[in-house]
């Protein structure tokens, strides 16, 4: 380049570096490379700049100055830009780093209704208890008949029971009572076992009853089986489920399937029976219902009812869960919503 350089000459030869570099292509890394050691290198073409502008007239040099700076600011960016969309090329044909950590997997948390569950079938199995399950989809000996329900018995109407098609053989157990049965008719006393299982009721869906829920009964048929072991179980139980400082009281009450029948409270866990809004200032939470196994259902499972007696029990997990968490309205059970659920993530 002469001395007398020509600084037009100069800022157009700048304005069509930039042009070439912006225009650049490349379908290899090494190619970025190329460019890099043509335009950004000490020798390349706008280090050159750098060379002539030595011989920039005073009072031209901050223009001029600026303009390469810019220049070479440009042809850096633009480089480096190239090279970046060929560096997932390094790390395998989907361009992932494999040696990068995992992204971390989000655990689920146990459903409510599982880990109140869980609890109740640890506490019997620690009492000697076996596990039974049976099926949904019962008929009528094991649902109503062999449990001792009278023929005109609401429970067997449509409008207590989901009945399949028009069969009224064929129906949705209202009770994990049928597989209690199924069991006593295969087993011969000692029978010791509880039956947790979804059931089914032909029920208006509210805050306080919904038409599908869990149980989980319960049932001891030896010999000399008393009312005194019921009582003793269930109290064990209470303590061991709502702490042990609970008291259980029993009431009288009715099933066809037990004699005498009762329903057991618990004192209220978040009060201390002083009485609150859970218990309904009463100190008291109704939890089960229980009694001793009626002849009747013995006899049904050729099960000799003079030789053996029972007691039996039965509790919703729905309503323990609500009791002891405090919830409200059966319907969270129901809708999966993880804002709901994921309050329990501590709890198991
Ligand atoms: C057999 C003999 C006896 C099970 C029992 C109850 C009392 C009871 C309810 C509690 C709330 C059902 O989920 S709930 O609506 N259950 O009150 N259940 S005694 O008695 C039996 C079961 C089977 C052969």
């Amino acid at each position: 380049m002469p001395l007398n350089i020509n600084m037009n000459q100069m800022l157009d030869k700048i304005r069509e570096l930039k042009e070439e570099i912006e225009k650049a292509s490349v379908s290899a890394k090494e190619e970025v490379e190329e460019l890099r050691i043509k335009y950004i290198s000490k020798k390349g073409l706008v280090g050159q700049l750098f060379n002539e502008f030595k011989d920039v007239p005073a009072e031209l040099k901050k223009e001029v100055g600026q303009a390469i700076n810019d220049l070479k600011e440009f042809a850096v960016n633009r480089i480096n830009e190239l090279k970046d969309n060929f560096e997932g090329a390094d790390q395998g044909e989907l361009g992932i780093d494999l040696t990068m950590p995992a992204e971390p997997i989000r655990l689920g948390s146990r459903h409510p209704l599982s880990i109140v569950k869980n609890e109740m079938i640890d506490i019997f199995t620690r009492l000697g208890f076996t596990i039974a399950e049976g099926p949904e989809i019962e008929d009528d000996w094991h649902v109503f008949s062999a449990l001792n329900f009278p023929p005109e018995h609401p429970a067997r109407d449509m409008q207590d029971t989901f009945f399949i098609e028009k069969n009224p053989d064929v129906l949705l157990r209202t009770h994990t009572s049928s597989v209690q049965i199924r069991v006593m008719e295969k087993t011969q006393p000692p029978i010791r076992a509880i039956f947790p299982g979804r059931v089914f009721r032909n029920e208006a869906i509210s805050a306080r009853s919904h038409c599908i829920f869990h149980q989980i009964e319960g049932l001891y048929v030896d010999e000399n089986v008393s009312f005194a072991d019921l009582k003793q179980t269930l109290l064990y139980f209470a303590r061991e489920l709502f702490g042990e400082k609970s008291q259980i009281r029993l009431r009288p009450s009715y099933f066809p399937f037990t004699e005498p029948s009762a329903e057991m409270d618990v004192s209220c866990s978040i009060c201390g029976g002083e009485g609150c809004n859970v218990c309904k200032y009463t100190g008291w939470l109704e939890i089960l219902g229980c009694g001793m196994v009626d002849p009747n259902v013995l006899e049904a499972c050729n099960i000799d009812s003079k030789k053996y007696t029972g007691f039996a029990f039965g509790m919703g997990i729905e309503r323990i869960t609500m009791l002891k968490y405090g919830i409200k309205d059966i319907r969270h059970f129901f809708e999966n919503d993880v804002r709901f659920l994921k309050q329990f993530e501590s709890a198991n």
